[in-house]
């Protein structure tokens, strides 16, 4: 068929009224036509169905009008490409965003079905381990609410991050099954599928002008479909696509086999390129090393290339505009095989000559860094990508060639300088370095906090940072305020509209505005009973799933993140033992009731980390069942941490626990979260901590610990540790009665090799930073006792939260990376 013209000025349809009767009528027609369901036996998974189809409806207009505008005006588009987007939740977001709660609230309620209850049963979105792919949804809702043309680019996984159960006290990992409903969000976009290469050689071609270039002849092809989902901004400012890609075999079933009865064997290409899509890898900040990890990152990546060029091609004409039209955020090394791949489509495909490919490419492409544990910095084996992308190691050494020559010439580096910007690493069998290629093929390469942006030109990319200085930039993270202040927090958010009114919901740094209500004991009050109905429902969450009673007066104290030794879960729960040894040893005296609060997830292999849960089980078991602690102190751990559970923990704390060891987190996102719902942040100057340490003021934040510098100083001398141990009489009885069986007479053993490490080595500083941060805890009791004085420093916690806006991270990232406007209101 013949292509018509595309006209993008054509008329937009007025928007439909928001009325009750009429969102009755669409969810009943979308039950009926849609989900083919008959309302009287309809069960409560179809009647989510129904409704998350009409909530989908009303935001299609505004879905088409933004891409129509996005063509008709010829703006840049940004992409951002993620391995991980873990978006959790997307119905009440959706309604809340384009103001439906209330309609469908009512709608429903008119069909017997409670709203609440299908919210809840909605599953979450997990395509993501983590900070890194909550920031990506947090940044693609911004994007949204800022109206900046823009697409995520990712992996449909079928099984998003493992669930997790406990099974005494141990992580046991099941399959999570977010697809087992169908989903009702996503198109499937047949027509935009592409064949994605992997394998095969090489081969010089002569172009009928006498000109050789290489062409790359995959021997292994699998299919990319995408699957859009729309994301609505803040009062349906912009309706943007996440875009996720699901592998499929090129041939479905090999019939000849299937007829000659080789059943299985007729799938077997099949089950192969759907492998690609099926799984998550759980792994945190330690690069997962299986080979099926890189054919992820390559097939996503060339997939979104093809999309990205093929669009831009299409308007356009022309490749030559592409920084120009074009951003491409890396978020993180995963997706850094783009930069060869691109270079390959310019070159190869497009006979561009390198030196001009190689300026469009590093015009477009900008790299996020999110950590700088060696361990979790990507690198692959050069044979296999020999093996699995043979031209694009070809490229890579020829990158590689002219970084190099650079080096040399300009910069006149040192041997061991030239072997440092490598990109290939030459120690201990050859690797190729993604965070090396991600950086020279790149024209901003950022940090998520002002600390860790430090950190980066001091370390990793130190010479790479001499070569090219002006790269290097800083963006502190940020969260989206809709997600964790407005549908989370509704008390809170009637309570701040009520008072200083409703201008925060549009513009957060109004928030400020709190400030000069801080001491008001009127407003103290409200605040606080607020808190006290979180902490209820909270209380009732926890007596559901663990039937452990807690009292909501008591202080929540709160650690909810991934399970990890830097993170210092451990010196959280060894604080914990000491407190129990005090109550126990001075029953007589009155103590600040505590409720400890604990969730998150440990890769599967990550055996310290597994342990850390078992121990925080272990001891909430002894100390839940000692009638002499009189609840003064309770231990939770909650299974299962998600972004559904973080949004009913987070604004039911009172204290937030931040206290990685200094240098270790980048930036933590979840302590922005906490300080938007009024929680006091115990904490390191790590991270995103030290801003917002300036933020809210010395006295509104209880920092403690060692500092950067001050743990790099003690790692470099190799302190023995023990003495420091053995110069804190609590810390010792606490670690004695930790490893030898106090709370697992099961097992007396169990921890010996964990407690073991704090005598031995203790990278992490536990032992180090342990007396200072029970000082810090003491300052807390004495804080929380005051309670006017508690209750102005959570106030003002919500009040200093507006830098932390994700819209000014992204408002940031627009300016400075992407060179995108930012239309204003
Ligand atoms: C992380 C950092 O560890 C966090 O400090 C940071 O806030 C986020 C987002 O920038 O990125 N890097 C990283 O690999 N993870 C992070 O959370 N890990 C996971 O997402 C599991």
């Amino acid at each position: 068929m013949p292509q018509k013209p595309i006209v993008f000025d054509a008329p937009t349809p007025e928007p439909r009224a928001i009325t009750v009767e009429a969102i009755q009528a669409e969810i009943l027609e979308r039950l009926i036509y849609s989900v083919g369901k008959d309302p009287i036996v309809a069960r409560p998974h179809d009647w989510l169905a129904a409704a998350i189809l009409t909530v989908r409806d009303r935001v299609m207009d505004r879905w088409m009008e933004s891409s129509r505008e996005t063509w008709r005006t010829s703006n840049k588009r940004v992409y951002y490409l993620s391995l991980e987007f873990l978006i959790g939740r997307l119905m009440r977001d959706a309604m809340s965003n384009v103001g439906l709660m209330e309609p469908m609230r009512d709608a429903l309620k008119n069909l017997n079905v409670d709203l609440g209850d299908l919210i809840n049963l909605e599953p979450d979105a997990a395509l993501g381990n983590g900070g890194l792919g909550r920031l990506a949804a947090c940044f693609l809702e911004s994007m949204s609410s800022l109206k900046i043309p823009a697409y995520g680019y990712g992996i449909r996984y079928v099984h998003g991050l493992f669930r997790q159960e406990m099974s005494e006290g141990w992580q046991v990992e099941l399959p999570e099954e977010w697809l087992a409903h169908g989903n009702p969000w996503e198109f499937e976009r047949r027509e935009s599928a592409y064949e994605v290469g992997f394998g095969g050689h090489v081969e010089p071609v002569t172009d009928p002008d006498g000109s050789v270039r290489q062409e790359w002849r995959p021997n292994d092809h699998v299919l990319a479909v995408a699957f859009d989902t729309p994301v609505v901004g803040w009062r349906g400012a912009r309706v943007n696509t996440l875009r996720l890609w699901s592998a499929q075999p090129i041939d479905p079933i090999l019939l000849d086999k299937f007829n000659s009865g080789d059943h299985i064997g007729a799938l077997e290409e099949s089950s192969r390129a759907e492998a690609i899509t099926r799984v998550l890898y759980p792994a945190d900040t330690t690069a997962a090393g299986q080979e099926l990890r890189l054919r992820q990152e390559f097939f996503f990546s060339s997939a979104s290339l093809q999309d990205i060029v093929r669009r831009h091609q299409q308007q356009y004409g022309d490749l030559g505009s592409l920084p120009d039209k074009v951003a491409i955020q890396l978020n993180d090394t995963h997706p850094a095989i783009s930069i060869a791949e691109l270079m390959r489509i310019l070159v190869d495909d497009n006979g561009i000559k390198w030196a001009e490919a190689w300026k469009l490419c590093s015009g477009t492409f900008g790299y996020t860094n999110h950590t700088l544990l060696p361990e979790a910095l990507e690198s692959w084996p050069v044979a296999l990508l020999e093996r699995m992308l043979p031209r694009h190691m070809q490229i890579i050494y020829q990158i590689n060639a002219d970084v190099l020559s650079e080096a040399r010439q300009r910069a006149k580096f040192s041997d061991a300088q030239i072997a440092n910007v490598s990109l290939i690493d030459e120690n201990g069998g050859r690797r190729v370095r993604m965070g090396q290629l991600a950086f020279v093929g790149s024209h901003s390469i950022n940090g998520v906090s002002a600390l860790h942006t430090e950190l980066m030109k001091q370390t990793v990319f130190s010479d790479l940072h001499k070569l090219y200085p002006d790269r290097i930039n800083n963006k502190t993270n940020g969260i989206t305020p809709r997600r964790w202040l407005m549908q989370c927090n509704p008390g809170l958010t009637k309570l701040v509209s009520d008072r200083i009114g409703a201008g925060f919901l549009d513009d957060i740094d109004l928030l400020q505005g709190l400030h000069a209500h801080a001491d008001d004991p009127i407003f103290q009050e409200q605040f606080a009973a607020v808190k006290l109905e979180n902490k209820r429902k909270l209380a009732r969450l926890i007596k559901d799933r663990l039937n452990i009673t807690v009292s909501p007066d008591a202080l929540f104290d709160v650690q909810i993140k991934r399970i990890h030794e830097y993170k210092r879960q451990l010196l959280n729960i060894i604080q914990t033992v000491a407190a129990y040894d005090e109550i126990r040893a001075h029953p007589e005296r009155e103590y600040v009731p505590r409720v400890k609060i604990f969730a998150g997830k440990a890769a599967p292999s990550y055996w310290n980390a597994k342990l850390i849960i078992k121990l925080i089980n272990d001891v909430a078991r002894v100390i839940n069942n000692d009638p002499a602690v009189r609840g003064m102190l309770k231990v939770v751990f909650l299974p299962n941490y998600n972004v559904s559970l973080a949004e009913v923990i987070v604004p039911a704390a009172d204290l937030s626990e931040q206290i990685s060891t200094a240098g270790m987190e980048a930036s933590g996102t979840g302590n922005m979260k906490f300080m938007a719902n009024g929680a006091v942040t115990i904490g390191t100057m790590d991270g995103a901590n030290v801003e917002m340490h300036t933020e809210v003021g010395d006295s509104n934040i209880v920092i403690f610990g060692l500092s950067t510098e001050e743990v790099n100083d003690k790692r470099a001398r190799s302190e023995v540790p023990r003495s420091v141990i053995d110069n804190s009489p609590r810390l010792k009885e606490a670690l004695e009665s930790i490893a030898s069986g106090v709370f697992s007479p099961d097992d007396p053993n169990r921890y010996r090799d964990l407690i073991g490490g704090l005598y031995d080595h203790d990278w992490f500083m536990v032992a180090r930073d342990f007396d200072a941060y029970v000082a810090a805890q003491a300052k807390v009791d004495k804080f929380w006792s005051d309670k006017p004085k508690w209750n102005a420093m959570a106030i003002r916690n919500t009040a200093s939260v507006g830098f932390f806006s994700s819209d000014r991270t992204i408002r940031q990232y627009a300016a400075e990376i992407w060179g995108v406007p930012v239309p204003k209101g």
